[in-house]
């Protein structure tokens, strides 16, 4: 089960560059979405480790490509992937470029990316950089799968509104993009609620037997 397999999660590297990225062929999903949508918080939440990828109330607190290798030396099982959050005003142009081209490149390009799980803050779903970033990957013919995190900060009611404004939009995304794979779900990383389903996706994407 890919409960466990995540539990295995430990620091590989971080990196700034395209050139410094892992070269082994293991597959990889990414977790993108806009500074302090919870990016750092999911990981350690799914890995069931609480101090495996950095938290802070500071927005554009991960600011590095993370790599966190899954299993052991034995078997490498794939790498989960922190990316530095887009969107934080405050951070100066040139570096707002500098992870513009990179975001944009290693979501192009990875050839070991398996997905994508886009975070965003269920109050404020789908913003235009969120929007470009689906954008950016759906011709990859990945999937992506879009946690509505902070779920614990809404009504049952305004989840399910979030939930269904969102899928709204990808709907609109599939019929424009015929091989598009997007999927929506609430996420609470304080609650943990919505873990299995996550779980679910990550094991179908690394392509895992369920009695492995
Ligand atoms: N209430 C609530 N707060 C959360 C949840 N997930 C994260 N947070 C809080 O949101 C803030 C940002 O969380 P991070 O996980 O650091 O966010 P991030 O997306 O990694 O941010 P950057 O690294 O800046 O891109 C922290 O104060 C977290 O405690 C959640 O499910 N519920
Ligand atoms: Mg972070």
């Amino acid at each position: 089960m890919s409960a466990s397999l995540l539990r295995t999660a430990h620091f590989l590297i971080s990196v700034n560059h395209m050139h410094d990225l892992p070269t082994a062929a293991v597959p990889e999903i990414a977790f993108a979405g806009r500074s302090n949508a919870g990016k750092s918080s999911a990981i350690n939440t799914l890995c069931q480790q609480k101090r495996l990828a950095f938290i802070s109330k500071t927005p554009g607190r991960t600011q590095q490509i993370n790599y966190f290798t899954l299993g052991n030396e034995n078997r490498m099982a794939g790498h989960l992937v922190d990316l530095p959050g887009y969107g934080y005003a405050r951070v100066p142009a040139h570096a707002k470029a500098h992870w513009a081209q990179l975001l944009n490149r290693y979501l192009q390009t990875r050839a070991q990316l398996r997905g994508l799980i886009l975070l965003m803050d269920a109050r404020h779903p789908c913003t235009a950089l969120d929007r470009q970033m689906i954008e950016w990957f759906i011709p990859t013919g990945n999937p992506i799968h879009i946690l509505l995190t902070k779920a614990d900060k809404l009504s049952r009611q305004q989840g399910v509104q979030a939930h269904c404004t969102t899928q709204r939009i990808l709907d609109g995304y599939e019929s424009s993009h015929t091989h598009a794979m997007l999927s929506v779900q609430l996420f609470s990383a304080l609650k943990r609620s919505g873990l299995d389903t996550v779980y679910q996706v990550i094991e179908r994407w690394l392509a895992l037997n369920a009695n492995r």
